[in-house]
């Protein structure tokens, strides 16, 4: 399995065909008689996956299953795509019981719950559904929420980077009793790409960032308000302040995984989240529901000028 670079030479780690397809590092998929994406509810025996899914150009990802609906119906709106006449949005994995995924046009938006073994498994199987539907070149966001540090709640933080609890800008996991590590890798082209098309006018700042990925909301994240705590509120603001200056604005629980995964599967991919609170201010999330909700909505404004602007070009 190889395929040809621009000089003609055959690649063999290449994670492309020339035409844009994914190629999956692992054979064992081409010997499959089915591949059952159990916590998709697909298969490729089941479901015509290039027919249902073949146009995919974006995937993006976020928390929750309410957020993706919303994002999927504001893409709506935006690009002004239409529905078959008598059908509306509809939960394409309703049947897993796990993910929400819903699709726009070529836009797929799926939730993918909490923390890096949920959003681990999400990006197995959507890298692989994008795979069998041989969709081409297909860009993969994670549009989420996070903690800021040092800055103001509601501000949008683009990813440069993402690092571990312990400031390592890779994934570690472990595979057969092995520990295994892959650098958790960001596209800069498409941070600068997002960050500039913030506008003047928006009620918002976009900034770029270092993200720190935690495995937990409380402890994990030096939280002083979990059910349980070790720490002193002074150990916490010693710690915030050593990643600040480090150079860390932002904490959530996915980054280090979807950065580390998609560079291995040679995926263009970019992480957005909006801060809903300020960790040098305080732990708990205070502000009123509807306030959170419309701050949600901000990298989702950012993302959906992304794709406007790649879609109109085509
Ligand atoms: C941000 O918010 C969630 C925790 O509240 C988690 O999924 C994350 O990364
Ligand atoms: N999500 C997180 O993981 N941390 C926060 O502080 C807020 C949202």
């Amino acid at each position: 399995m190889g395929s040809k670079n621009k000089n003609g030479e055959i690649e063999e780690n290449s994670c492309r065909n020339p035409d844009g397809t994914l190629r999956l590092r692992n054979r064992n998929i081409e010997h499959l008689q089915e591949d059952i994406l159990y916590h998709l509810a697909l298969g490729t025996e089941s479901h015509d996956l290039v027919k249902m899914f073949g146009d995919v150009k974006f995937v993006c990802m976020g928390g929750t299953a309410n957020r993706m609906k919303h994002l999927a119906q504001y893409l709506k709106t935006e690009m002004n795509f239409e529905l078959p006449t008598g059908t509306s949005l509809c939960d394409l994995t309703e049947n897993s019981h796990r993910f929400s995924m819903y699709k726009v046009g070529p836009i797929l938006c799926v939730n993918h719950g909490m923390g890096v073994p949920s959003i681990g498994i999400l990006l197995h199987e959507i890298t692989k559904l994008m795979y069998h539907a041989k969709a081409k070149n297909p860009i993969f966001f994670r549009i989420g929420t996070c903690g800021g540090i040092g800055l103001k709640e509601g501000t949008v933080i683009v990813s440069k980077s993402a690092v571990d609890e312990m400031g390592n800008a890779y994934h570690t996991q472990k595979i057969c009793g092995k520990v295994v590590q892959r650098p958790a890798k960001l596209d800069h082209q498409l941070v600068k790409d997002l960050i500039s098309l913030k506008k003047s006018d928006d009620k918002f700042n976009v900034v770029e960032g270092i993200t720190m990925c935690a495995d937990d909301f409380y402890e994990g994240q030096g939280r002083t308000d979990g059910a349980f705590c070790d720490h002193t509120e002074e150990d916490k603001f010693n710690y915030l302040k050593e990643l600040q200056n480090r150079g860390v604005t932002n904490i959530e629980m996915e980054a280090v995984a979807f950065a580390a995964f998609t560079h291995y599967a040679g995926i263009k991919a970019a992480l957005i989240n909006v801060a809903l609170v300020n960790r040098l201010n305080g732990d708990q999330v205070t502000t009123p529901k509807e306030v959170l909700l419309e701050w949600q909505n901000h990298p989702q404004i950012i993302v959906g000028r992304y794709i406007k602007q790649i879609l109109c070009k085509n």
